[in-house]
């Protein structure tokens, strides 16, 4: 049977599994795409997959069958449970977050074993793998590299750290003491910072403050933030997320010096962001209401990334800047969204 190519997208209906399936469906050749969640895929994104499954990556039937049926040359494994879901639910975070990436990782191997070439795997990381130990140490910190600070402190960090560890042990050292060597896995990864989408809304994120601070206003909400006026973390807008992932994709091998890379757009207090959100909606109601602990988590999250590497290998340039990605993006996007809504 011929096996039809296709890219494999994890947590499809998710935020960025929605602007990445626009942005492949929108690419001129247009590409193959499976889409698999746990939940049923937005309606409006349903016409640019080949196939929708309704499925679990902890189901290694499915993603069996599915390896039989297509000839998968690219994942983006994007499927995750967020921080703050997981500090509720460490141990089914772990079975997600960790259990499933190595299931993808597998599937990755045997469809490069049974292609003869390496897969490309994509793999969303976060600055979650941070963990600085006080907000001091954090100020002095400012700009953090890939290798430093990383103790994290949520079951949600931890798993992506190990998982990036998981992406390196597929790509290089897999089946090492077999006479056959693996064809492989060509791992990649990106640590985003704090997602802004304009079309959707996070589920069980700690950066999540900012996106609702924005999508309150929008609607007339008052909004109370779970995180101090002084807490500062960085920041993309969407469209950035999806133009890293499908740029590192895209790159040859041999630009890259690493298999993970931070990247990152702008930095910005959740009081600046208020006041952001503030010129644009002057109706907006922003107090501030500090959890303990979600405060605790963005604190030991740095306050900006060092994005160098990806800037030197594979060229890698936000769009957005804060003024950018709020005047030109998120406001009349998000407007427009809630007038549909009326
Ligand atoms: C979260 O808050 O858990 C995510 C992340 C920073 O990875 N948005």
């Amino acid at each position: 049977m011929i096996r039809k190519r296709t890219i494999l997208i994890t947590g499809a209906d998710g935020e960025v599994g929605h602007g990445l399936i626009e942005r492949l469906a929108a690419l001129p050749e247009r590409p193959s795409i499976v889409a698999l969640d746990v939940r049923k895929l937005d309606r409006a994104l349903r016409p640019m997959v080949e196939r929708l499954i309704i499925g679990d990556i902890l189901d290694t039937k499915l993603l069996e069958t599915l390896t039989t049926e297509y000839e998968i040359d690219t994942i983006y494994h994007l499927a995750a449970l967020l921080s703050t879901s997981s500090e509720f639910h460490p141990e089914t975070a772990h079975r997600v977050n960790v259990q499933g990436t190595i299931n993808l990782l597998k599937l990755a191997h045997d469809q490069s074993q049974s292609r003869g070439q390496a897969v490309k795997f994509i793999y969303a990381s976060s600055i979650a793998v941070f963990g600085l130990p006080d907000v001091a140490t954090k100020q002095a910190a400012g700009m953090v590299g890939e290798d430093q600070y990383l103790n994290p402190i949520t079951m949600y960090g931890c798993n992506k750290l190990y998982c990036e560890h998981l992406g390196r042990y597929y790509a290089q050292h897999y089946q090492q003491l077999s006479a056959t060597r693996s064809i492989g896995v060509d791992f990649r990864c990106v640590r985003f910072p704090g997602l802004i989408s304009a079309v959707t809304m996070p589920t069980g994120g700690t950066s999540d403050y900012a996106p609702e601070m924005i999508h309150a206003a929008a609607q007339g909400k008052p909004y109370a933030s779970f995180v101090r006026e002084d807490t500062t973390i960085p920041f993309m807008a969407m469209p950035d997320a999806i133009h890293a992932l499908v740029t590192l994709a895209a790159a040859p091998r041999e630009a890259l010096s690493r298999l993970v890379y931070n990247v990152t757009s702008f930095s910005r207090s959740a009081e600046e962001l208020a006041a952001m959100v503030q010129r644009a909606f002057p109706q907006a109601e922003i107090t501030f209401r500090p959890s303990d602990a979600r405060q605790g988590i963005v604190d030991s999250w740095p306050l900006g990334l060092d994005d160098s590497a990806a800037r030197a290998d594979w060229g890698w340039r936000p769009t957005y800047d804060a003024d950018h990605a709020f005047n030109d993006y998120l406001v009349p996007t998000i407007v427009e969204l809630y007038r549909g809504a009326e």
